[in-house]
Parts: C-alpha cells; sequence; structure tokens
C-alpha cells in the first residue's frame, strides 16, 4: 500500500475552497498582530515527530488485546506504515526502533526502504525489562542495576550491541528506560542499587560514538511499584550529570505523578541543556499511554510555551531534541490515533509560537498575573488548524490526512496485503 502525490493532489484539490476560507481570515488576524505568517507556516512545516515502531499494533492490556489487522509483522512493514503516516501528513519522517522487538536482519534493505520513504532512524531503544528466548541471565531483579554482576554485564552488552545496530542505520541517540525497582520495602539497597545503575551506564557511555547521546528516561512507577531505580527526573538529571556532556534526560509525559507540574520540570532540565528528548502521550491516572493531546492539551502548549521560552533559534530546537510518540492503542486504529497525536503535538507548538513574548515578558516583570494569564490562553485559545493545514499542504501533504486515510481505505488494504489476525511485535 502506498499513498502517492496523485491521491494527495486530488484530496487537496477538493479541500481548497473550504481551507482558503478559513486560512485567509486567519491570515488578516494574524497580520493585524504584527504575526508574520510565512515563517510561521514553515516553522510549523518543518517540525518533524518520531513514531515509536512499538505502536504500529493494537497494544491492549495485561486483560486482553483486541487486534485490528493488518497491523506490521516485522521491521520492513513498521517501516512501511510509518512511510504512509509520513505520506499523509509529511511530519512523521523518522521511526525510533525498540531493540530486540525490532532487529534490523538486512540494514542495506531497511536504509533503502527508509530513504525511499524519506524517514529518518530516531533514538533507539534498549529492552532490558524483559527476558528474551536463550537469554542466559533473567531480568526478574533488574538489569543495570542488579546485585550479580554477569546480570549487569549482559545489560551493559546489549546496550552497546543497540548502540550498533543504531549506528548501522544512521541513528544519533540510545534511549535507556529500566523497569530495576523493588516491589516491597527492604527488598533493595537505594544506594547500592543507583550506584551499579550509574556503573552500568557508564560503561555504555563509553561506547557510545562522538556524535551520538545517551536519553536517560524516568518513570515513577510500574512494572516495580515500591521503587523504581531511576524514578524522577532529578535522578535521572543526576546521572546524566555524571556521565557527562552526551548524556541527558528523556521525558516521557505519563511518567509523573498525578498534578506533576512537567513544565516546570522542561524549562529546568532545557536551562540546563540536559532536556534529551520527549515520549508524547497522555494520560488521566498513570502510565495510560493515550492519544497526545486527549486529555491535557493546556499542558502539551504549556510544555512548548517552555521550549520556545528557552531558544533563539528554532532550528536548533527542533534538531537538538528527540522528539517521539510513546502511545499504545486498544479501541482505535493506531495509524488513525499517531496522526491524531502529530496533529495534537503540532497545535501546541503553533499555539505557543503565537505567544506575545514580549508581552508575557512585561507582565511577568510587573507582577500581573491577570495579563500574563491572558497573553498565554489568547494563544492558547487561538485556533490554529488552518495554519496546520496550509503548512500541510505546502509540503505536499493532505489537508486532511485522517479523512485521506479512511478514503483511501487505508486499514482495509493492510488487511488484505497482511491478513487479518496480526499481531505487531511491541506492547
Ligand atoms: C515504559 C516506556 C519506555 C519503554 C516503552 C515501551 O513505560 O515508556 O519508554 O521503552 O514504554
Ligand atoms: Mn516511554
Ligand atoms: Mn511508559
Amino acid at each position: 500500500m502506498r499513498i502517492t502525490q496523485q491521491h494527495i493532489r486530488e484530496h487537496n484539490k477538493e479541500a481548497e475552497d473550504k481551507h482558503t476560507a478559513s486560512f485567509l481570515p486567519l491570515v488578516d488576524q494574524l497580520d493585524g498582530k504584527g504575526v508574520e505568517v510565512d515563517p510561521l507556516v514553515d516553522q510549523i512545516a518543518s517540525f518533524q515527530v518520531a513514531i515509536p515502531s512499538w505502536a504500529l499494533g493494537a497494544g491492549g492490556t495485561r486483560f486482553g488485546r483486541f487486534p485490528i489487522g493488518g497491523e506490521p509483522g516485522n521491521l520492513e512493514e513498521k517501516i512501511t506504515d510509518v512511510g504512509l503516516l509520513h505520506a499523509l501528513n509529511r511530519s512523521s519522517g523518522a521511526i525510533s526502533l525498540h531493540i530486540p522487538w525490532d532487529i534490523p536482519e538486512d540494514t542495506a534493505a531497511i536504509r533503502a526502504l527508509a530513504e525511499e520513504l524519506d524517514l529518518v532512524f530516531d533514538a533507539v531503544n534498549s529492552n532490558t525489562f524483559q527476558d528474551q528466548e536463550n537469554q542466559e541471565h533473567s531480568y526478574k531483579f533488574g538489569s543495570l542495576s542488579h546485585t550479580d554482576t554477569a546480570v549487569r554485564k549482559q545489560a551493559v552488552e546489549h546496550n552497546i550491541e543497540v548502540i550498533r545496530y543504531g549506528a548501522t542505520l544512521g541513528s544519533k541517540a540510545l534511549t535507556v528506560w529500566l523497569a530495576d525497582g523493588s516491589n516491597f520495602p527492604g527488598q533493595q539497597n537505594f544506594r547500592k542499587a543507583l550506584r551499579r545503575t550509574r556503573e552500568s551506564l557508564e560503561e555504555i557511555y563509553a561506547e557510545l560514538p562522538d556524535d551520538w547521546q545517551i536519553l536517560i528516561e524516568y518513570k515513577p512507577y510500574e512494572p516495580n511499584f515500591y521503587s523504581m531505580v531511576i524514578p524522577d527526573w532529578g535522578t535521572s538529571f543526576l546521572l546524566a550529570g555524571k556521565l557527562g556532556a552526551k548524556a541527558r534526560t528523556l521525558v516521557d509525559l505519563g511518567h509523573h505523578l498525578p498534578n506533576t507540574n512537567i513544565e516546570q520540570i522542561v524549562a529546568t532540565l532545557s536551562m540546563e541543556e540536559k532536556l534529551g528528548g520527549f515520549h508524547f502521550n497522555d494520560s488521566k491516572y498513570g502510565d495510560d499511554d493515550l492519544t497526545t493531546g486527549a486529555i491535557q492539551p493546556y499542558q502539551l502548549f504549556l510544555i512548548f510555551n517552555e521550549l520556545i521560552e528557552g531558544t533563539d533559534d528554532y532550528a536548533d530546537l527542533e534538531n537538538n531534541i528527540a522528539w517521539m510518540i510513546d502511545a499504545s492503542h486498544n479501541v482505535k486504529d493506531p495509524l488513525e490515533d499517531l496522526l491524531q497525536s502529530v496533529e495534537a503535538i503540532k497545535k501546541a507548538y503553533a499555539k505557543a509560537l503565537l505567544v506575545d513574548r514580549r508581552g508575557l515578558e512585561e507582565a511577568r516583570e510587573a507582577n500581573d498575573p491577570a495579563l500574563a494569564q491572558s497573553i498565554l490562553q489568547d494563544a492558547f485559545q487561538s485556533d490554529v488548524r488552518p495554519l496546520l493545514r496550509e503548512a500541510r499542504i505546502r509540503s505536499k501533504a493532505a489537508a486532511d490526512p485522517l479523512r485521506l486515510y479512511r478514503e483511501l481505505g487505508v486499514r482495509d488494504q493492510l488487511i488484505e496485503e497482511r491478513g487479518s489476525d496480526t499481531i505487531a511485535t511491541g506492547l
């Protein structure tokens, strides 16, 4: 299944009149505020969000799984799926792999396929939270923090192997998320577990190519429910600081206790040049991995507001941070869900670009919280959908990606090609 320029052109032709009717008044309105529309549209168009290879199938929960059919059965098919998304929105030009769920066997062919679909490889993720077949030592009681040197060594070697796989594909970052921790008070010596983790990470860091980064992800609980070895951004930041300049923190939006001020964490990390990347998703209760922007779009906007606050150079912001989604799908078609997530992320970015920064700063300096709030909310409440649509049309993407996806019957075609009883590797 391929989406061609012909498909896009026909779809966009039909959308043209309606689009112009909403875009032109917005241009006038922004003009009135002294906002230049062209550079804004360019910024929105160039912003790319990586798709996780593990979110292309219907995930389910530990209680059940309801396959949707047509799910990708191997890495080539996963890349093909991301290619479909990118053809529709021209905003998902990267894929993030999870090893060993995605072992690139024929690297030359994998690279060629990605290139043909205009995709690059974002951060590669290691997996020491599950035991694989034929694995010598178990990770039941941890990996990089394990009490047994042999287990730690195995986990370190796995991470080094992941770097090697990534290097063959042109990735530039390794994301490490550890399930290590404990379920009961007294089970684990906190200090020893953290020290061992740090030592293991140092061994991995030593193998990191010069132009690579290691991104350390944190999570407060799950699968361990009493303690996690890297539970929060402070611990990740501490480890990244000890490792060196190539180590940074990765913020998965779902990995916070309820009501945590994530935008403030983002501000601090970016100020310290330790913000490495994101796993975007949304949640109401915990690590729900719901569609980004589905529950707390204002929080997402406030995060982008802090990111923009901390930069003078948007290209720098776009290139120096790994922008990735980390979501799971139980009831939606995963491809539709990912289109919606990318859209929500770009909406938050566009709205944050509209913030009257000078006005906001003056209001802050004058201790005028009412004015500061209305400046932020004025940007948040702007309807930026015509800007996103214009950015897509200019990039030769579909005016309405989800609509075209449905009109073309992409899922049905995938089911026809791959069958209805498919399981994608991943969560
Ligand atoms: C852990 C996590 C981490 C894993 C992914 C599958 O909850 O967010 O990023 O690699 O899920
Ligand atoms: Mn994650
Ligand atoms: Mn998670």
